[in-house]
């Protein structure tokens, strides 16, 4: 085995997106955390005790297995709480929990458990503020009891927060929350932080925390988009972002007016971002994430409304999965991370 491969990545938090051949054929301490969306084939994270979250959803277009590796220069520790496992630097812990709905009494039960466990975790080991949160269920859309599931995920969500002594509203993490194929866990991966970052709402749309309760009794608890300072550079964490403007689905059934305004809407957050982001400059070709499409057979056009507004830059792989409303076809979330101070890329395009 050659470890002169063994690349030393710049200071800093860094997100990359790789074949699992990839990802398995590089040798690296630095890996704070992964993601593997329908990685059934991994069969365990490098290091061996670095957290993996695996996440049933297909991968549309490339590779049929990705990676999304998240890494770090600093010095690394692993760890866990009950089910939960993490790994930290000094200032960022990456952490995931699966949990099954028929090991609990369903998927109130299996949010509750997971949010208690995460809460915890921050607790018991200092990082207190929870910066980004992936949430992945089963069946998002069906009716169970007379709920949609993803209503009954809030309620548990909202319910878990408040009795772990966390915001429901204001300062709340950036997020997204998907379905995964019928049978996974539930799966919920997040990044923390020991120091406050900078939450960044959306001006074209109500906050998810103040949705009517059309949407819901309980709330989705999030924040559109977090801005977090790390060794040196800022990394900005897009929650998934869809075509709703106010608090309204917008384009119901034109998947590619969808995927427009969705961009106008990741666009506005970038001017926010960029407002609070004192000198460091954001952009769509800075970003890298993740597009969520609810019918394989609109990827091609989703594809084609995407490709000219996404510069030569930016990284973003294509996974199947249900929208957390009915009537939305395509969601995108995505991160950027960017030296302090850096002005706009190179192939920035406004
Ligand atoms: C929306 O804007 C679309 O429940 O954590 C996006 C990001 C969405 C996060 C969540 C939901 C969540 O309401 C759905």
């Amino acid at each position: 085995m050659s470890l002169v491969s063994l690349e030393r990545a710049p200071p800093g938090l860094h997100l990359e997106y790789l074949s699992a051949a990839e990802y398995q054929a590089r040798p690296s301490a630095d890996v704070l955390g992964i993601a593997a969306f329908n990685g059934a084939s991994l069969d365990e994270a490098r290091p061996a005790d670095a957290p993996l979250a695996r996440v049933r959803t297909p991968v549309l277009y490339g590779d049929t297995e990705v990676c999304e590796v998240w890494r770090c220069s600093d010095p690394l520790t692993s760890g866990g709480h009950n089910r939960v496992r993490f790994r930290r630097c000094d200032e960022l812990l990456f952490g995931c929990i699966a949990v099954a709905e028929e090991e609990v009494a369903g998927l109130h039960a299996a949010t509750t458990l997971a949010y208690d466990e995460i809460c915890t975790t921050l607790d018991t080991s200092g990082y207190l503020h929870l910066l980004r949160v992936w949430n992945y269920l089963p069946d998002i859309n069906r009716e169970a009891g007379g709920t949609e599931r993803y209503r009954e995920f809030n309620t548990a969500r909202q319910q878990a927060l408040r009795a772990g002594g966390r915001l429901l509203a204001g300062k709340v993490p950036a997020a997204s929350a998907l379905g995964a194929t019928t049978g996974s866990p539930l799966v919920v991966y997040f990044l923390a932080g020991r120091t406050a970052p900078t939450f960044v709402e959306n001006p074209r749309q109500v906050s998810a925390y103040h949705y009517p309760r059309q949407y819901g009794s309980h709330s989705p608890v999030f924040s559109r988009a977090a801005l977090v300072r790390h060794s040196g550079s800022l990394a900005l964490f897009i929650s998934g972002t869809a075509s709703i403007v106010g608090h309204r689905s917008t384009h119901v059934g034109d998947i590619a007016a969808q995927t427009r305004e969705t961009l106008v809407n990741i666009e506005a957050l970038l001017r926010q971002a960029n407002a609070a982001a004192s000198g460091t400059h954001f952009d769509l070709g800075s970003l890298a994430g993740k597009v969520y499409v609810r019918r394989p057979a609109d990827l091609p056009i989703i594809q084609a409304q995407l490709a000219p507004a996404l510069a030569a830059g930016a990284h973003f792989v294509y996974l199947q999965a249900d929208i957390c409303r009915q009537d939305l076809s395509v969601e995108i979330e995505a991160a950027a991370i960017r030296p302090l101070g850096a002005g706009a890329t190179p192939d920035a395009r406004q």
